[in-house]
């Protein structure tokens, strides 16, 4: 039995941040494919991950990821600096707040459905959110031109933002959006060639 066990979908944002925590940590791990709001999902608000490790059932990303980094990584993904880690956790709050829902919702679920569920791509949902999505890759990539953001080492916050914006520069509008944003393409390029991003590639990366 892997030292992780992820329950929730081969394919999900959330289940490969924990996938890179536990790679950084050296933890073995496997994704037991469960469905979000499935009967066999035990997260009480229906999300996907779950995660069973050291005899703990833990939920929620960040939650998931602290731990793990904490007792089995030395807590190397995140700063001891007080400034740095208030630095690293808003990115981390940004991301789950407001760029994953707009970005999830907005664009990848419509190619998710269109691509894996044969379902007709809902240009309209995708036209209507573009341009909230264009803003904030614009803001993203002024952000990393300004001060590096939350760029100051390979932190819990470059695994929480890559992840999401590589689901987002899969879709052709978004690879689009992020090939404008010089700095925002640029971080991404160097952040893709870290081993434990990687040794997560979703299949559909090629
Ligand atoms: N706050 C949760 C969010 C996790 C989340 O949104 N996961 C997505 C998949 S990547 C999900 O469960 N989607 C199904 C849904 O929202 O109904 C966490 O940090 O673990």
């Amino acid at each position: 039995m892997a030292d992780v066990r992820i329950f929730g979908p081969v394919i999900s944002t959330y289940v490969r941040i924990v996938e890179v925590v536990s790679h950084e940590a050296g933890l073995d791990h496997e994704v037991i494919p469960t469905a979000a709001h499935s009967d066999q999902n035990r997260h009480p608000f229906g999300k996907v991950p779950v995660v069973e490790v050291d005899g703990l059932e833990l939920y929620e990303t960040v939650s998931i990821a602290r731990y793990l980094d904490n007792r089995h990584n030395g807590g190397a993904l995140q700063s001891n600096d007080p400034v740095m880690q208030a630095g690293m956790d808003r990115w981390i709050s940004v991301a789950d707040s407001y760029l994953f829902p707009l970005f999830e919702h907005g664009l990848v679920m419509p190619f998710v459905m269109h691509r894996y569920a044969g379902q007709p791509l809902d240009e309209d949902r995708i036209a209507r959110n573009l341009p909230n999505i264009a803003k904030s890759l614009e803001f993203l990539d002024l952000e990393i031109a300004k001060d590096g953001a939350w760029t100051g080492g390979f932190t819990l916050a470059d695994i929480w933002l890559y992840v999401i914006l590589r689901g987002v520069e899969l879709t052709p509008h978004g690879a689009a959006g992020i090939a404008q944003c010089e700095h925002l393409k640029a971080w991404i390029a160097f952040t893709a060639m870290q081993p434990s991003i990687q040794a997560t590639r979703w299949e559909s990366e090629g």
